[in-house]
C-alpha cells in the first residue's frame, strides 16, 4: 500500500520499540541500572529516535559517528546526515556509567522509556562543536546560549531500545509516527507530500501560499509544526496548535492533513534544516517548506539562515537528501481583486500584516481584520492572548550587592498593589535564599539554581497574570536569558539594571559584606571575587547614585505605561 512513497531515510523505518516479551525482562532486570532523568529537550529527541523519525539512527551517537558527522555530515556507512544525535549527561551521573552496561532513560516523572547499551563516552570539544554548528563561539549568542545552557559536559553514545513513547496528554490525535503518517497518506493513494513547518499562528494569506505551493508541487499537503520546545517568538503552545486545529477546517479533508512534529529548535543553520528536512522524509514528505520565523530581538532577522542559501545547500545535496526544498513566498490581499497573490508579484492596492502588527493589535486589544483571517482562529488567539494590560509580567532586577535592587523593588510594591487589578509578588533575593533557596550558597551552580527557580515561580506567577518583582543580584547573562526564554512566552519581561558602581556599593557596604570579601572572608563575592555580567539587553538602567528610590520607580512605571502593561493613569494616582 505504502510502495509509492518515498523511501525513508537510509532504506527503512526504524523500529526499536520493544516486544511484550522483553519489555518484562527489562523491567526485571534494570531495577539496578543507573537511571538518567531525560532533560525536556532530551525527552522530544528520544521521541523521534524511538518512532522513527531519526531513521536510520537506531540510538545515539558513539564518538566516532559523531566526529564524522561534525566532519563530513555522513554516519559510518556513508549515509548523509547532517547534525549529531548525542545523549549529554553530567559528570555526576558519568561516574556511574560503564561502557558496555545498559542505563535506563526516563522522562521527568520518573516513567520509563528507554534503555541505552552504553558503548562509548567522552567529553567533546564544546568550542569546536559550536563553531561547526553555529559558527561561533561567542556566549552572547542566542543559539550557542540557549545550546550551552541546554546540554551537559560529557556524551554517551549507543543503541537504543524502547520501551514506551513519551507521554503526551495534549493533543493525542495530533501526534501520529512517521509510521502512522504514511499508513495515512498510502491509504489515500498520496505520493507527493509537502510538509510545510511554521511556529505562528496560520492566517489567510499563508493558506493561500500553502496551497499554492503544494499546487505548484503537485503534491498534498501536511501541515506539520515543530513543537515541544517554546522559543522566544512562540506564542502559547496550547493556543497555537488550537489555533492550527481551526485552520485546518479551511482546508480541503481530501488534500491536506495536520501533524505535530516534537523537535526542539536548535538554531543551528543549514545543517538543521536539513535534518528538518530528513525528518520529514521519514513522515513521508516529498517537499518541504517552512515559514521563516522573524528573530524577536534583532529585527528582520530570521532564525534560520536566509531561504536562497538553503536552497543552494539543498541543490548541492540533492542526491543524499532525497526530499527537495521550496521555498516560501510571503502572500499579500490584493484589495482590487480581491485576492491574495505572491508578494512579490503583487499590484499597488494591497494589504498586509506582519506578525508583529498582529501581536501588537491583540495586545492592545484591536481587532484582526476578516481580510487576513478567520474568525475561529483570531477567537483562539484573543482567548489566551489578552492585551498588555490583562497579561501578567516579571520585573527583574539585577545589580550588584548594595546597588539599590531591593529598595526600589520594595518602592515599586506598594505602587503596583495600589493600583489593583493584579495580585503582587515580591522575590527578593535575601528573602528567596532564607526560604526556597535555603540550602544554596554562591557557586556558580548554586547560583544558577537559585537564578533559575526564581525564575521558575516568576513564570507561573505570570502566566497566571500576575505581577512578580525579582531582586537578586543574578550575575551570569545566560542564566538571565533563560530567565526571559521561560517568562516571554507567557507575558511580560522587563529586566531592569540597577547600574550602581562598585565604588558607590561598596562605599554603602550596608551588611559589611564588601569589607569581608575584601579581607578574604567572604569568598565568591559578586564583584570582588566573582563576575558580574554587565546586561546588554536590559529594558530598563538605572543607577541609583543619580536617581533616588522614587524616581527609579516613576521610570518603571513610565515604561510599563508606555508598553500597555499599566493605565497611564495610574502612575501618578
Ligand atoms: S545570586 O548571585 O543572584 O544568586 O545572589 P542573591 O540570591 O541575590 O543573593 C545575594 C545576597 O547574598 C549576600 N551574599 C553574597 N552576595 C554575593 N556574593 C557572595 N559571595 C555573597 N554572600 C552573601 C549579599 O548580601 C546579597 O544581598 P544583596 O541584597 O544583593 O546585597
Amino acid at each position: 500500500m505504502e510502495q509509492h512513497l518515498i523511501r525513508p531515510h537510509g532504506g527503512t523505518l526504524v523500529d526499536i520499540m520493544v516486544d511484550e516479551k522483553r519489555h518484562d525482562e527489562i523491567r526485571s532486570e534494570s531495577r539496578d541500572w543507573p537511571s538518567w532523568d531525560l532533560t525536556p529537550r532530551q525527552t522530544l529527541e528520544l521521541e523521534l529516535l524511538l518512532n522513527g523519525a531519526f531513521s536510520p539512527l537506531r540510538g545515539y551517537m558513539t564518538q566516532a559517528e559523531y566526529d564524522r558527522v561534525m566532519r563530513e555530515m555522513r554516519l559510518p556507512d556513508g549515509v548523509f546526515w547532517p547534525m549529531p544525535v548525542t545523549l549529554d549527561i553530567t559528570e555526576k551521573f558519568a561516574e556511574t556509567v560503564e561502557a558496555g552496561k545498559p542505563i535506563t532513560l526516563r522522562d521527568q516523572e520518573g516513567v520509563m522509556l528507554a534503555v541505552l547499551d552504553v558503548e562509548d563516552m567522552w567529553t567533546p570539544d564544546r568550542d569546536a562543536e559550536l563553531k561547526e554548528l553555529f559558527g561561533t563561539t561567542d556566549p552572547s549568542n542566542r543559539a550557542v546560549l540557549s545550546h550551552t545552557s541546554k546540554t551537559n559536559p560529557i556524551y554517551i553514545g549507543g543503541a537504543l531500545e524502547g520501551v514506551q513513547y513519551p507521554l503526551h496528554y495534549d493533543f493525542p490525535d495530533l501526534r501520529a509516527t512517521p509510521q502512522g503518517v504514511r499508513s495515512r497518506i498510502g491509504r489515500r493513494g498520496w505520493s507527493r507530500m509537502l510538509a510545510f513547518d511554521t511556529r505562528y499562528p496560520i492566517h489567510r494569506p499563508d493558506v493561500e501560499a500553502t496551497r499554492a505551493a503544494a499546487k505548484e508541487a503537485n503534491a498534498n499537503l501536511i501541515i506539520q509544526p515543530m513543537v515541544g520546545e517554546i522559543v522566544r517568538e512562540d506564542i502559547d503552545h496550547f493556543t497555537r496548535i488550537r489555533a492550527y486545529r481551526e485552520v485546518k477546517q479551511n482546508y480541503s479533508h481530501q488534500t491536506s492533513i495536520l501533524g505535530l512534529l516534537p523537535m526542539p529548535l536548535k538554531m543551528a543553520g543549514l545543517r538543521e534544516v536539513m535534518l528538518q528536512a530528513l525528518v520529514r522524509k521519514n513522515y513521508g514528505a516529498t517537499h518541504f517548506m517552512f515559514r521563516p520565523t522573524l528573530s524577536a530581538e534583532n529585527k528582520g532577522e530570521t532564525l534560520t539562515p536566509p531561504q536562497d542559501e538553503i536552497r543552494a545547500a539543498f541543490d548541492e545535496h540533492q542526491e543524499d537528501l532525497g526530499i527537495e526544498f521550496v521555498p516560501y513566498e510571503n502572500y499579500v490581499y490584493e484589495t482590487d481583486n480581491d485576492q491574495y497573490v505572491p508578494a512579490s508579484k503583487a499590484g499597488k492596492s494591497i494589504k498586509t500584516l506582519t506578525e508583529e502588527q498582529v501581536r501588537s493589535r491583540l495586545q492592545d486589544g484591536r481587532e484582526i481584520p476578516p481580510w487576513f483571517s478567520y474568525e475561529e482562529v483570531i477567537a483562539e488567539l484573543k482567548k489566551t492572548y489578552p492585551p498588555r494590560s490583562q497579561q501578567g509580567f516579571t520585573v527583574f532586577f539585577t545589580g550588584l550587592s548594595g546597588s539599590g535592587k531591593s529598595t526600589v523593588a520594595n518602592a515599586l510594591l506598594p505602587k503596583l498593589l495600589q493600583m489593583g487589578g493584579r495580585p503582587v509578588t515580591l522575590l527578593d533575593g535575601d528573602k528567596v535564599r532564607k526560604n526556597l533557596s535555603s540550602e544554596l550558597g554562591f557557586s556558580k551552580e548554586h547560583r544558577d539554581i537559585n537564578i533559575l527557580r526564581i525564575g521558575y515561580v516568576a513564570s507561573e506567577i505570570t502566566k497566571n497574570h500576575g505581577i512578580a518583582l525579582c531582586a537578586p543580584i543574578a550575575p551570569y547573562e545566560h542564566t538571565r536569558a533563560a530567565v526571559r526564554d521561560l517568562i516571554e512566552p507567557l507575558g511580560g519581561f522587563i529586566l531592569v539594571y540597577v547600574d550602581t558602581p562598585i565604588e558607590v556599593c561598596e562605599t554603602r557596604d550596608r551588611k559589611g559584606l564588601y569589607a569581608k570579601a575584601r579581607a578574604g572572608i567572604i569568598k565568591e563575592f559578586t564583584g570582588i571575587s566573582d563576575p558580574y555580567d554587565v546586561p546588554v539587553d536590559a529594558e530598563i538602567v538605572i543607577d541609583t547614585t543619580e536617581l533616588s528610590p522614587e524616581e527609579a520607580v516613576h521610570k518603571v512605571l513610565l515604561y510599563l505605561a508606555n508598553q500597555g502593561y499599566i493605565g497611564e493613569d495610574k502612575i501618578n494616582a
